[in-house]
Formats: structure tokens, C-alpha cells, sequence
């Protein structure tokens, strides 16, 4: 909530049949308390098919109230017209993501029913909807799926700038991951990296203060293994380049620390290409990965990006 939480509305509402009351055979009145939460000032909610209704209140609050008389109502526009009276618009919408929907205009407000979005249970910077009049909700994920948000698809993009908890041998990778597309800045072939990070055990540019086409060379060989993940799909993708030797240059599959699966560039050169491994017999096993270079001659390089699983596109 862009306002923080604030209770403005406390809605006392007389509730006679709820399900609960019948089930139980009570009909003593229920006194229920509806809290609102502002979600804007000096702006309102506008998005097509949310309006259920508009009308002429005295209050913000009677709004509020009118919302909780009204089956479909999850949220509210309220635009003071003058000391005793308010523009109260109804809408069936509640949910997070809402800030590219306000419109300015003085004196409004939107604000919404306390719902399953609040808090938002959708992770990772998922969006939450509100659905089934408040009780349920629907996340849309960036980069991830689940029900919350929490399954990881893509595993290894190097777009943080470090290998934070890959375990190193060597000094290969020392230097890694690289920043930006440092083979081209060399005056080779693009590496086709995905965002603005790769792994290149040639490449010496750490950093985006270090100068463009920095090198390290072909002589540095090790080992870079990747923190664990759980294997969700059917495949394991991943873009690799460099020397096409799978014995010096490998990216290799690891469950229970056995290599089950290995692949080097389909040729010799700095771009790299998606491949993948059928993972289907290893679905919900921990599993790592390991770059391997071991070779310091001619074209003794490898290329990464890019480690992501098939799941979310399942
Ligand atoms: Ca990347
Ligand atoms: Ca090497």
C-alpha cells in the first residue's frame, strides 16, 4: 500500500444470516468490523468493467459502508464535493499493481477492503488479484510461477554481478561473471549474452568501472559449481559457447554429486547457442551445476548464461 496501513473506515455491520449463523443454527446478530485501507490521495481508481456503481454520499465513511452492503464491492473512489457530500463510486477490483491505474484529482481517494492480497502473499514482486469477492486471489509473476510466486525458473542469469554461493576451483572464474558484451567490445562475434552479465573465462571485465574488452585469457582453467536447486520441469536450458571440446569445456549436470548430463558449444567460437538437457527422470531432485574450463591453449574458453528451467513455460 503506497500510504501505509491505515484504518480510516471502521465499518459496524450488522450481519443477521452469515453462513456461520446458519450452519450453527444462531441467528444472534454478528457484529462485524470491515477495515479499509487507503491506497491513494488526491487520486482515483480507473479501470474498464471495475465500476458497479456511483452515487452521492454524506461521508467517506457511509461509503465505506455502502461498499460492505454491496456483495461485490472490494474497493472505493470517494471524491468530496463539498462539506456534506461525497461522490462514492463502488468497484469490484482490489489487489496489488494498482498504481498505474490511479487518475489525479482533488480531494478523491481510493481505498480497499482489507482482503486475501493484504498482506500481498504473492512473492518475488508478483502482483496479487483479488477473485471469489475477497477471499481468494491470483498472482502474476515476473519470472517465476507457483501459486505464490515461489518456483524459480530461471536459476543462473549472472545479473546480480557475482557468483554469490558458486563453490570455485582454480582460477578460471575468478573474475566472474562479465560484464557486458565484452567479446564484441573486443572486435569478436557478439557472445549473445541474455541481460547484461555472462560468464566468459577469457573475459576480464568484472565490473562496469572496469574497461570495456578487458581479457584474462585463454591460460586461467577451474571450476565454478552452482548453490543447489530443485529440478521443477522436463528440461534444463542454458546458452553456452565457446570451445567445442566436452573433455576441457563442459557445462555439466550434478545430482547427488554425480555428473549426469554434460554439453560444450556446438563450435568454437565466442557466441553462444541454447541447449538443453532432458530432465524429466531427475523432476524434484536437488541437483547443481559445474562450469568446467581445463584447458589453457587455443580457444580453451567457455561461455555461460542463461541456466533456467523449462517449468514456468509448461
Ligand atoms: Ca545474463
Ligand atoms: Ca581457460
Amino acid at each position: 500500500m503506497s500510504l501505509g496501513r491505515v484504518f480510516f473506515c471502521f465499518v459496524f455491520y450488522h450481519f443477521f444470516k452469515t453462513t456461520h449463523s446458519v450452519a450453527n443454527g444462531n441467528n444472534k446478530e454478528k457484529l462485524i468490523v470491515r477495515n479499509f485501507d487507503i491506497s491513494a490521495k488526491g487520486k482515483f481508481f480507473s479501470k474498464p468493467g471495475s465500476l458497479l456503481s456511483n452515487q452521492t454520499t454524506k461521508s467517506t465513511k457511509e461509503c465505506c459502508f455502502k461498499c460492505v452492503q454491496n456483495k461485490e464491492c472490494l474497493s472505493v473512489n470517494t471524491i468530496a464535493l463539498d462539506q456534506s457530500r461525497c461522490q462514492c463510486e463502488l468497484l469490484n477490483w482490489a489487489g496489488t499493481g494498482f498504481e498505474n491505474q490511479l487518475v489525479s484529482k482533488t480531494n478523491s481517494r481510493f481505498m480497499q477492503m482489507q482482503t486475501s492480497c493484504s498482506p500481498n502473499p504473492c512473492q518475488n514482486g508478483g502482483q496479487c488479484t483479488v477473485k471469489d469477492r475477497g477471499t481468494n486471489y491470483t498472482c502474476t509473476c515476473v519470472g517465476r510461477t507457483g501459486r505464490n510466486c515461489e518456483e524459480k525458473c530461471v536459476l543462473f542469469d549472472f545479473e546480480s554481478g557475482r557468483l554469490e554461493g558458486w563453490n570455485l576451483t582454480g582460477t578460471a572464474f575468478n573474475n566472474q561473471p562479465t560484464y557486458g558484451d565484452n567479446t564484441l567490445a573486443r572486435g569478436k562475434p557478439s557472445a549473445n549474452l541474455k541481460g547484461k552479465w555472462f560468464v566468459g573465462t577469457f573475459e576480464d571485465r568484472p565490473s562496469p568501472s572496469h574497461p570495456a574488452a578487458g581479457q584474462q585469457g585463454n591460460g586461467p582453467t577451474g571450476t565454478a559449481t552452482s548453490p543447489t536447486f530443485v529440478i521443477r520441469g522436463t528440461k534444463l536450458r542454458f546458452l553456452i559457447g565457446g570451445e567445442s571440446n566436452i573433455n576441457t569445456e563442459r557445462l555439466e549436470l550434478l545430482i547427488g554429486g554425480s555428473v549426469v548430463a554434460k554439453a560444450t558449444s556446438t563450435q568454437s567460437d565466442h557466441p553462444m547457442t541454447m541447449k538443453s538437457f532432458d530432465v524429466t527422470a531427475y523432476k524434484g531432485k536437488e541437483a547443481r551445476v559445474r562450469l568446467v574450463d581445463m584447458s589453457s591453449g587455443s580457444w580453451g574458453l567457455l561461455n555461460v548464461d542463461q541456466i533456467e528451467d523449462s517449468y514456468c513455460s509448461e
